[in-house]
């Protein structure tokens, strides 16, 4: 035991000395679309709030809401997202966003929602009735809503008001993204069993919608959620932005066509062993 013992000591001391490297690795699951459409999220301003859809911004172009009952983080989530800090009011009082407040985004005809949270029980019973129902307005009638992102803290995810809300949107064929958040509130383990009993449960009930783990506090999650909204709100990269006018292109001469081949066998030729 002590002869093997010393052994594995002197192995030890043998070995090549390998450098760990701490840095972080970009991860390969996030792709271009990903890292533009958050670069793209971030030029968010703030356009107006409305008490009421009769005095929403003009119903046209596309929209997506933050829907969640309160305190889930919908504001904090914008904010992260935008990667402004004020941008929607967020607050450890629950019931802080009691308008329909609109965010452009580099256009007014693309545009991101902070609605009022639902399900806060310390509101008056008259003001609850009046925001439910002007909430109920706007997810009814909405044309430019292209979908939800509900927002369900992950430590007391699908509540009845959430259940509510899936079910409706599901029986409606409104798109929903659900975001666990403050994810940075469990460890990695038992964030990810959360996530999985969530998606389960869901399945059950026949509402497969996606769903994904977020934290505003740790930045967890933008990328993927910027991707998915960046779709609904046909959002185009801007490379493929870039319109060419054919009339500008100068026709060619017969030397330029040449000249052209030319170049073109070079590459072959450099490209060939
Ligand atoms: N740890 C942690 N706290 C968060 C996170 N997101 C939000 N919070 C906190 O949760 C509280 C509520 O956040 P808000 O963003 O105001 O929640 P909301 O859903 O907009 O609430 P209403 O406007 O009342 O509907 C605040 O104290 C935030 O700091 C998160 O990812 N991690
Ligand atoms: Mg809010």
């Amino acid at each position: 035991m002590h002869r093997y013992a010393k052994s594995k000591d002197t192995k030890a001391r043998l070995a090549p000395k390998q450098k760990i490297s701490y840095e972080k690795q970009p991860d390969p699951a996030i792709t271009g679309y990903a890292v533009q459409s958050l670069n793209w999220l971030r030029q968010a301003e703030f356009l107006m709030s409305a008490p009421k859809l009769a005095l929403c911004v003009e119903d046209t172009g596309y929209e997506i809401a933050f829907a969640g009952r309160s305190n889930a983080g919908k504001s904090s989530a914008i904010n992260a997202l935008t990667n402004q800090k004020q941008l929607a009011r967020a607050s450890k009082k629950p019931g802080r966003t009691q308008m329909i407040n609109f965010f452009s985004l580099g256009n007014p005809n693309q545009r991101l929602v902070d609605l009022p949270g639902y399900g806060y029980a310390a509101v008056p019973e008259e003001m609850k009735r009046v925001w439910q129902k002007e909430l109920e307005n706007y997810l009814i009638h909405r044309e430019s809503l292209q979908g939800l992102v509900l927002l369900m803290d992950i430590r007391h995810p699908l509540q009845h008001f959430d259940l509510m809300m899936l079910e409706w949107a599901h029986s409606r064929k409104l798109f929903v993204h659900i975001l666990l958040t403050k994810a940075d509130k469990l460890n990695r383990g038992p964030a990810s069993k959360a996530l999985i009993e969530v998606k389960q449960a869901l399945k059950k009930m026949k509402l497969q919608f996606s769903i994904q783990l977020f934290s505003s506090l740790n930045k967890q999650g933008l990328e993927e959620l910027a991707s998915v909204m960046a779709g609904r709100l046909h959002y185009i990269l801007d490379d493929n932005k870039q319109v060419i006018d054919i009339n500008s292109i100068p026709e060619a001469s017969d030397a330029d066509i040449d000249d052209a081949d030319d170049d073109s066998e070079d590459i072959v030729e450099s490209d060939t062993p």
